[in-house]
């Protein structure tokens, strides 16, 4: 099933070692972001991989993607973690029994044959998708890929874009720091201060057996998630714009949100189908993007606070992702190359790659849990922002040092952003993936 065309000029270290990482955490049907620290199929996890496994295996990068739209929801939500049965509770906290997602999400549509969490992640989908199907355009429409996942990715950009626009202003909002995908930013510490946490005693958390513990989110941020997910939960995952008692419209998530949507416009093209709906729409997403979220003061787009009713006020290297855009206005373009490049992220001055936050930021830690580290896929989906905004020289710059950092670092989960040394777990699989997706960048 794999491919055995490998570039010649591409570097054989970065290319074997990203192989068989991919290859180790590959379980039949999909691949865990972790085999000690995170042991299920985590979604937008499955999307990065998706992109990178496209170069190995069009039709395992297709499984991949399948996989995890086989436990969609019926109201459209995917959920950001399926849970493989044959591995023991005990392992991930919150597991299965916590979730409880075929009984307490029935109402809400959840499958009965797989467990699943109730929140959702950000939806890179729709775009890994069009990418895995331009790997091999002949072998996808013999297998039928974009006519099945096509209605499903509808469904799931629908349930974000309707039942979740709690803003009413057209955006998605996330309900649980996690959706974000960036757990632990500083940007959820001002609605998260507004949540009473759980009671440290009523759970065992199981990323501190794998993890560092003083790299991980604090116990006081656990009790906060916990109490957050249980509240979801008990409300039979239900989306009530008032059901919530977190609700933030987070510039990266609606970054994807949007770029998944032009994918969909350019699915539906190749399907012989009309593309406008999904072209219109994203166009108005981009205006309501601008209009809400854009701050020129800080260079960036800011998270908005729903619930809270005002921006805040912390700048997130989320607020920097809308550069893989196309339409924003040139103004904005410039403004945002020079934030990624100024005092605050740093790059090609004081940071290697681009930090998850601000390093000016009153909680920077280059070592704990998005709070600082560089991460692989953010700077990925940057490197691209870059290349599509012209600013070519930085991006091949950005390419080599994520190459470098990813074989240096054992493909670790994040690193340090001045340094590049490896921090959490090693043998990460979007990490590896996208090492294979940049060095067939470079083949090309
Ligand atoms: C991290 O999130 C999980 C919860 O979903 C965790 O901390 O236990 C985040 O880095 C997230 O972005 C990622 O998808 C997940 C699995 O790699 O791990």
């Amino acid at each position: 099933m794999e491919r055995a065309d490998q570039p010649s000029s591409l570097s054989s270290i970065a290319y074997n070692g990203a192989r068989r990482v991919l290859g180790g955490n590959w379980t039949g049907g999909s691949t865990v972001p972790s085999r000690t620290l995170y042991p299920h199929q985590w979604s937008w996890d499955s999307g990065f991989i998706a992109i990178g496994l496209r170069h190995l295996s069009p039709e395992r990068a297709q499984r991949e993607l399948e996989t995890l739209l086989g436990a969609q929801w019926a109201d459209g939500r995917v959920p950001h973690i399926v849970f493989n049965p044959a591995v023991p509770l005990t392992a991930y906290f919150p597991s299965p029994d916590f979730w409880r997602s075929s009984a307490a999400g029935h109402r809400a549509g959840a499958p009965e044959a797989v467990e699943t969490s109730g929140i959702v992640q950000p939806p890179i989908h729709a775009v890994a998708a069009w990418l895995v199907h331009r790997a091999d355009p002949a072998a996808s429409a013999h297998r039928g890929f974009l006519r099945r996942v096509y209605p499903r990715l509808v469904a799931w950009q629908r349930y974000l874009t309707e039942r979740r626009d709690f803003g009413g202003r057209g955006l998605a909002s996330i309900v649980h720091p996690w959706e974000s995908g960036m757990d632990n930013s500083p940007c959820w510490d001002p609605p998260l201060s507004r949540i009473e946490p759980a009671a440290t005693a009523s759970f065992h958390r199981a990323d501190l057996d794998h993890g560092c513990p003083s790299d991980r989110p604090t116990d006081l941020d656990y009790g906060r998630y916990v109490r957050l997910a249980e509240h979801y939960r008990d409300q039979g995952y239900a989306d009530e714009v008032d059901g919530h008692r977190f609700a933030v419209e987070d510039p990266g998530f609606n970054a994807l949100l949007i770029a998944s949507e032009h994918a969909l416009a350019d699915i539906a093209a190749a399907l012989g189908a009309d593309p406008s709906d999904h072209q219109v729409r994203a166009e108005e997403l981009t205006t309501t993007l601008l209009k809400r979220l854009w701050s020129q003061d800080d260079g960036l787009f800011l998270a908005q606070d729903v619930i809270g009713g005002e921006p805040v006020p912390e700048r997130s290297a989320a607020g920097l992702l809308p550069l893989i855009l196309p339409g924003l206005p040139e103004d904005v373009t410039s403004t945002l190359l020079r934030t990624a490049g100024g005092e605050h992220f740093g790059l090609g001055g004081a940071t290697r790659l681009v930090p998850s936050y601000d390093l000016t930021g009153h909680a920077f830690d280059p070592a704990r849990y998005w709070r600082g580290p560089a991460w692989f896929n953010v700077n990925w989906l940057l490197e691209r922002g870059l290349r599509r905004h012209g600013a070519t020289g930085r991006a091949d710059a950005l390419r080599t040092t994520l190459l470098q950092a990813a074989v240096a670092s054992g493909f670790a989960e994040y690193v340090d952003p001045f340094t590049g040394e490896a921090r959490g777990t090693r043998d990460f699989s979007w990490t590896a993936a996208l090492t294979i997706d940049l060095l067939a960048e470079v083949a090309r």
